[in-house]
């Protein structure tokens, strides 16, 4: 008997090289990739050119790169089952991105939030600050992804993408698979420790207190979630209430780390005698999280030769499904493609 075989969804994501990766980027986005390469099949993406949007120092960035490709693969990223590579060793991304640019109507673009914010503090905002979300959109786009898990904050540039996709495969014929965000209930959006009503940020990231990020020692965990903002009552609740954000985002923590549904959590809290139990629960469950993830990171991050060795095998594979998209795109809006090209 011959079994058919449906094919799996694909799953593609990307986190820019720019400052240290934090527990909101773990919690939001990457403990889902981890999940989803078991029965799916995931791309995730280091995308640098997007880091470029705002100035990098140039030697930096290329040790930050190598860097979030570490913490990917000390997270749970497995380089046989997943494609893990970095968004400028694929052209195609750049080629494409270009194209969608052509497609998409300014004032889609103006609208974004995250651009409006970003350009405000800016004196002078870069053009790629504003086609920003297009690069991300064709880094979708080329794989024909099914589903892409992000945080929260991503929400709009997936529409945009959705959007994007829509119109190009309206003016040129079905080209492109219109992406489904994958964004939990749970863990979308991690707020700062210094500031429950704040996202936690890289951006912000080096701020005392502001962030835990992946790489930090179990000193530096305590410490920054014992200085966690909280509210004055003594309530451990999960609750949307402004009022209790601090606890809501203790809890979520926990329950992210721990696994556990929301009854079992607030049942280990049950007999805490006020928050100082509460954060000493979370931090120890933030040490014992992040430390195998630190401690594998230190160890790869010592052999760049085998770093580099596998983020090569992975621009390979990437492409090997980009390419031909590329082609296709060229030819669906007129573009000739020459034999040297193919
Ligand atoms: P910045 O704040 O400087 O823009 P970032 O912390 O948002 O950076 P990105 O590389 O832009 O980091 O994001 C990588 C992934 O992590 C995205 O899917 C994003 O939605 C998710 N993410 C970022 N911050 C959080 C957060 N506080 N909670 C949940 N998910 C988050
Ligand atoms: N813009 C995203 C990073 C990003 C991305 C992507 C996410 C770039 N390309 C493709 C999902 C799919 C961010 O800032 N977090």
């Amino acid at each position: 008997m011959t079994e058919s075989k449906t094919p799996r969804r694909r799953v593609l994501s990307g986190i820019q090289p720019s400052g240290r990766m934090h527990l909101g980027n773990y919690l939001g986005a990457v403990q889902q990739w981890v999940q989803a390469q078991e029965e799916k099949e995931g791309l995730y993406c280091v995308v640098d050119l997007h880091a470029i949007t705002v100035y990098q120092d140039p030697e930096e960035l290329e040790e930050q790169v190598r860097g979030t490709a570490a913490l990917l693969l000390a997270c749970g990223i497995d380089p046989e089952k997943s494609v893990l590579f970095v968004q400028s060793h694929v052209r195609a991304h750049s080629e494409a991105a270009w194209i969608l640019n052509c497609q998409t109507p300014l004032g889609w673009l103006e609208r974004m939030t995250q651009f409006k914010s970003k350009a405000a503090n800016k004196e002078r905002a870069s053009a790629g600050l504003l086609t920003y979300p297009v690069l991300q959109a064709a880094d979708i786009l080329l794989y024909d992804a099914d589903e892409v898990p992000v945080g929260d904050d991503q929400r709009q540039h997936l529409e945009l993408a959705r959007d994007i996709a829509g119109r190009f495969n309206h003016l040129y014929g079905e080209t492109f698979v219109l992406p489904e965000p994958v964004i939990r209930k749970f863990g979308a959006r991690i707020m700062a420790f210094d500031n429950p009503t704040a996202k936690m940020s890289k951006s912000s990231g080096d701020a005392q207190g502001h962030a835990v990020a992946l790489t930090d020692e179990d000193a530096k965990i305590r410490k920054t979630i014992k200085r966690a903002v909280t509210d004055s009552g003594r309530e451990i609740v999960f609750s949307e209430d402004p009022e209790k954000a601090g606890v809501n985002n203790l809890l979520t923590i926990y329950k992210l780390l721990t696994g556990k549904d929301q009854e079992a959590v607030l049942k280990d809290f049950a007999e805490a005698r006020g928050y100082g139990d509460l954060k000493k629960a979370v931090a120890e469950a933030v040490v014992e999280s992040i430390r195998p993830i630190r401690e594998r990171y230190e160890r790869l991050m010592g052999d760049p030769a085998e770093l580099d060795r596998l983020l090569a095998v992975g621009a390979d594979r990437a492409r090997a499904l980009a390419e031909p998209k590329i082609i296709q795109i060229k030819e669906r809006v007129g573009l000739t493609v020459p034999a040297a090209l193919r």
